[in-house]
């Protein structure tokens, strides 16, 4: 067989087209494709719940490939040793609870299993607004090429409409810093703001990102370091567990959302 190169372009472009038209109505969409959002979105995809995950790097994982200081391993607790299980990620054992992974493992493998289960990412766009209705509830995000912002060029985005929102971007939470810079929004925190996240404490941290993981404005769910950032609690370095357990979490509080939206 003879490879014809124009026949390559035209496979690529209109693969890509039919999934991004695919993804422009979701029942959740996610932005960062970090631990948290990726977990996030194979534990929706599982269930059936249709979900995409924009991310702006050309590369998935966040904080996840650099580990610690980039030492490219990860830490996780008892707890987080048994998303890593149930991801066939393998751990060893450091000391009593301390379990260690190869952090490109953990990266691609939670990659590959939210794509397989049905979660489509989008990597090299980025989240810069979000789209707004009735009670200013947030009903999807407005996007653009991250290339787009990157050269600084005037170009205006497009939108996708979603039922539930997750912002899982980071320690910058950046959809809750929109909702609150753009809308005015309260969020459903102490101050109704971004409080803002507090020095390391791995302890405290990975307690409190279970709690943190909610509903924090009509629409919005937020998740991983964001949470965290959001709701003022400490951060925590390289330790895992909390980002995979907060990424599930999210999907659990996604899928009651979604739940109510059914039966109202
Ligand atoms: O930062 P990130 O890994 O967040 P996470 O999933 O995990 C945090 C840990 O990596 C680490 C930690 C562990 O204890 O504290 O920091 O909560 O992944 C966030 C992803 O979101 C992308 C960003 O490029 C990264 O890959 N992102 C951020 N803002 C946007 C975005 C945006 N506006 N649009 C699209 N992607």
């Amino acid at each position: 067989m003879q490879l014809d190169d124009v026949t390559i372009s035209k496979v690529i472009t209109e693969s890509f087209m039919k999934d991004f038209l695919e993804a422009m109505e979701v029942d959740v969409a996610i932005g960062g494709a970090g631990p948290a959002g990726m977990t996030a979105a194979y534990y929706l995809a599982r269930e059936g719940v249709k979900t995409v995950i924009f991310e702006r790097q050309l590369r998935v994982g966040g904080g996840m490939p650099g580990g610690g200081m980039m030492f490219n391993r990860i830490v996780v607790q008892e707890e987080g040793k048994r998303i890593l299980d149930e991801f066939d990620i393998q751990t060893r054992e450091y000391e009593k609870g301390y379990y260690i992974a190869d952090s490109l493992e953990a990266v691609s493998t939670i990659c590959s299993k939210a794509i397989k289960a049905g979660a489509r990412i989008f990597n090299l766009i980025s989240v810069e607004d979000v789209m707004i209705r009735e009670d200013d509830r947030i009903t999807g995000l407005v996007l653009n090429w991250s290339a787009v912002s990157l050269a600084g060029l005037h170009v205006d985005p497009l939108t996708i409409r979603a039922k539930v929102v997750i912002d899982a971007s980071g320690h910058a939470s950046e959809i809750c810093r929109i909702v609150v810079n753009k809308i005015g929004g309260k969020l459903r925190t102490k101050t109704g703001g971004v409080v803002g996240e507090k020095p390391m404490w791995a302890e405290v941290g990975e307690k409190e990102i279970i709690e943190n993981t909610k509903e924090v404005y009509p629409g919005l769910i937020v998740a991983g370091m964001a949470a965290n950032a959001v709701f003022g609690s400490p951060r925590m370095g390289a330790i895992f567990g909390g980002m995979l357990l907060s990424g599930k979490r999210a999907a659990e509080v996604a899928i009651e959302i979604l739940q109510q939206i059914k039966v109202s």
